[in-house]
């Protein structure tokens, strides 16, 4: 068992979203703000619909924290859903059901196969728990796993590089500067791309459309031996993939050159080792991505997820309605033309969470004194004979 693991709890328009996290090392200072941040950063993003003007996630801590620290016990997170208070009736926990039923599937969503799978008639019972607004609370267990990972010199950052087809010039970007020049619309780090994607997205609001796109998360500082060759379950590289592969609707996660692995050869993928005058190990190129054998060496780590359309489409989708077993077209809820830039912070949540995993498996996870002191012998130890 994982020693920090968390759950999330709540439904799109219920009262509120809540998340337990547990095994966060105690004595590590947090901050409301640095969580709150990061869900303001979740909700920009151009393309996003109504919701977002409803709603100002702001967080609640109910236990594990204790004048600005952590205590080592589970931490409690809260997330009020302001949307609620128009959703009382028909979300409330008990009494006759209040609405219309949702029977309409939307093709790409899970309102079909959940209906059947949990045998419920409703769609609504479905889609309040599929929706991505759970991400929400993922974003505010991942700020958290963001400060310890920043107590400890590790960062996380992210960046857009491609939405409904249209990429970033990846070869203008400085990429020590990413995380810092980002766009706050996007999370885009090439301008002229992004006023593309801006017009792109609002062709796609106008024709009832909704596009996808790719995103790169990119891990720096992180300590070299994280994960393991040893067995399936503890290659990094793939509870990584699963990690990024659980937000709702991404459909590819590439690790460092990914799929271009496919095309070229060998001698263009691998990155050669040299040693510098002091005898120190470099390399001059990083399509590994940061990973070899399952494990992180000691180089960024880099991984790239694709996110498809939102299946929720305002020129509906033929499908067809689960009460009358008649063709209809899908239903069309309120909804977002394009969530990539908010899928990139929550993906850089993702990726925090599982490397402070990684960290607290293998330092400890007690008191933070320790693991950091863990830490240093290990650096200490690993950086002789390199
Ligand atoms: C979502 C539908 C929309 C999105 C929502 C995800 O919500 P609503 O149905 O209330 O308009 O805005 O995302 C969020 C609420 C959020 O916080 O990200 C869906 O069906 O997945």
């Amino acid at each position: 068992m994982t020693e920090l693991r968390f759950l999330t709890a709540g439904e799109s328009h219920g009262p509120c979203l809540t998340a337990i996290l547990e095994g966060l090392p105690a004595g590590l200072k947090v901050s409301e703000e640095a969580i709150n941040r990061d869900l303001a950063r979740r909700q920009q993003g151009y393309g996003r619909g109504g919701r977002m003007l409803i709603e100002t996630d702001q967080v609640n801590v109910l236990s594990g924290i204790r004048f600005g620290e952590t205590l080592g016990g589970p931490v409690t997170l809260q997330v009020k859903n302001r949307d609620h208070s128009n959703w009382g009736a028909r979300m409330a926990a008990f009494g006759e059901p209040t609405g219309p039923k949702v029977t309409a599937a939307r093709p790409g969503h899970a309102d079909f196969t959940g209906l059947r799978k949990y045998d419920r008639e409703d769609v609504r019972d479905i889609l309040e728990r599929s929706s991505a607004r759970e991400t929400t609370m993922r974003v505010a267990v991942g700020a958290l796993c963001k400060e310890f990972l920043r107590a400890l010199g590790i960062s996380v950052v992210s960046q857009v590089v491609m939405i409904g087809g249209i990429g970033v010039d990846e070869s203008k970007i400085d990429r020590s500067k990413i995380g810092e020049i980002n766009s706050t619309e996007l999370n885009c780090c090439d301008p002229e791309a992004g006023e593309k994607i801006k017009a792109r997205i609002h062709q796609a609001q106008k024709d009832g459309d909704t596009l996808g796109g790719k995103f790169e998360v990119i891990v720096r500082g992180c300590p070299a031996g994280l994960g393991s060759h040893i067995q399936w379950d503890r290659r990094l590289d793939g509870r990584l993939a699963g990690a990024l592969m659980s937000i709702q609707a991404i459909k590819a996660v590439e690790v460092g050159a990914g799929v271009q692995c496919a095309e070229l050869p060998g001698s263009q993928i691998h990155d050669e080792m040299f040693l510098d005058e002091n005898g120190h190990v470099y390399r001059k190129t990083n399509r590994a991505g940061g990973l070899e054998g399952g494990m992180t060496n000691g180089e960024e780590i880099s991984v790239r997820a694709v996110m498809k359309p939102i299946p929720t489409l305002m020129s509906p989708l033929h499908s067809i309605d689960i009460a009358s077993h008649s063709a209809v077209l899908a239903c069309k809820e309120r909804s977002d033309v394009c969530a990539v830039p908010a899928a990139s912070v929550v993906g850089e949540a993702m990726v925090a969470i599982v490397i402070a995993q990684a960290i607290c498996e293998k330092f400890g996870s007690d008191a933070l004194s320790d693991v950091k002191s863990a830490i240093a012998a290990y650096n200490e130890r690993i950086g002789k004979g390199w």
